[in-house]
């Protein structure tokens, strides 16, 4: 039998990113200063790896992997909670755009590392102040500094986005049961939710082969529709990204597929930001 669909399940115009990046450079919110992403997931799922890529696809070339501060390895690290944002322009003319990026890993086993639960609603809700330490075993309570008792509609997460990666076969139910709770905290505050699948060159040669082939994979649309069903999180908000992480210059169709998963994220969040306006 065949590994592969003569027909991919999701169709994508490859290498043709004019538009979506277009889109996602102008974007601007409506009477807040910027779109707020929270990406959770385990440690080495690749979080810090997509904020760079993003990075690199809306500069246009490899940005230095700065973000990447976390290994598999190092799993005792302070957890800080840390906002990024990508800079337009150089020099005195320089901004930044208006998506930025907030990264928690709340779901390690354990009860000594990750985050607390109860923290992530807090940064979900706005009152986690930048620089603040997560402790695992203390989680953040009104009187403390890191604390910020009066969020804006900027300091607020406008779309969450749970990141797994396609080649841990090893990912424990009790992670994806911890990542389906924090999705329906998220739920309950009515802020969107999707996910993105990280290493899809890991975990199908094919694909590794060819980024094109991602959506003929049957090997990812199984991994996809497990991480579906696992975490709550329908089909149709799932998409697969192939990072920057060895790769010395850019890669077209890497390209197409973080502005595809990118596109979604800025208009789920525009959607939430409409209906919450005050
Ligand atoms: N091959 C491949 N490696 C990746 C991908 N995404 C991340 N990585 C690698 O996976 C490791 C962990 O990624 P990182 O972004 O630090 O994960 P984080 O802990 O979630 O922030 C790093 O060595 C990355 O280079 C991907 O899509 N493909
Ligand atoms: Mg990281």
């Amino acid at each position: 039998m065949s590994s592969s669909l003569a027909d991919p399940w999701r169709k994508l115009s490859w290498g043709e990113n004019q538009t979506a990046l277009k889109f996602v450079k102008s974007y601007k919110p409506e009477n807040i200063t910027h779109l707020r992403v929270l990406l959770h997931g385990p440690v080495g799922s690749g979080k810090s790896s997509f904020i760079s890529s993003v990075s690199s696809v809306l500069r246009g070339r490899i940005a230095i992997p700065a973000l990447a501060s976390s290994t598999t390895s190092d799993r005792s690290f302070t957890v800080k909670y840390q906002t990024h944002k990508i800079k337009a322009g150089r020099g005195s003319s320089a901004s930044y755009y208006s998506v930025i990026f907030n990264d928690i890993m709340g779901l390690e086993d354990g009860n000594n590392s990750g985050i607390h639960h109860n923290d992530i609603k807090l940064a979900m809700k706005g009152h986690v102040k930048e620089g603040h330490k997560f402790n695992p075993v203390a989680p953040l309570s009104s009187q403390d500094h890191g604390y910020n008792p009066k969020p804006t509609a900027d300091d607020e997460v406008h779309v969450l986005v749970c990141v797994l990666s396609a080649n841990s076969s090893e990912i424990k139910q009790s992670v994806l049961q911890k990542m389906s709770s924090v999705r329906q905290m998220a739920s309950e505050m009515g802020i969107p939710q999707m996910a993105i699948v990280t290493k899809i060159d890991e975990a199908c040669p094919e694909t590794e082969k060819d980024l094109r082939n991602v959506y003929k994979s049957k090997h990812l649309r199984k991994k996809m529709s497990e991480f579906s069903s696992a975490i709550g999180i329908p089909m149709n908000c799932i998409f697969p990204v192939k990072n920057y992480s060895h790769e010395i210059s850019m890669n077209p169709h890497a390209d197409t597929l973080i502005l595809s998963a990118l596109e979604k994220m800025i208009t789920f969040g525009d959607d939430f930001i409409e209906n919450h306006k005050s």
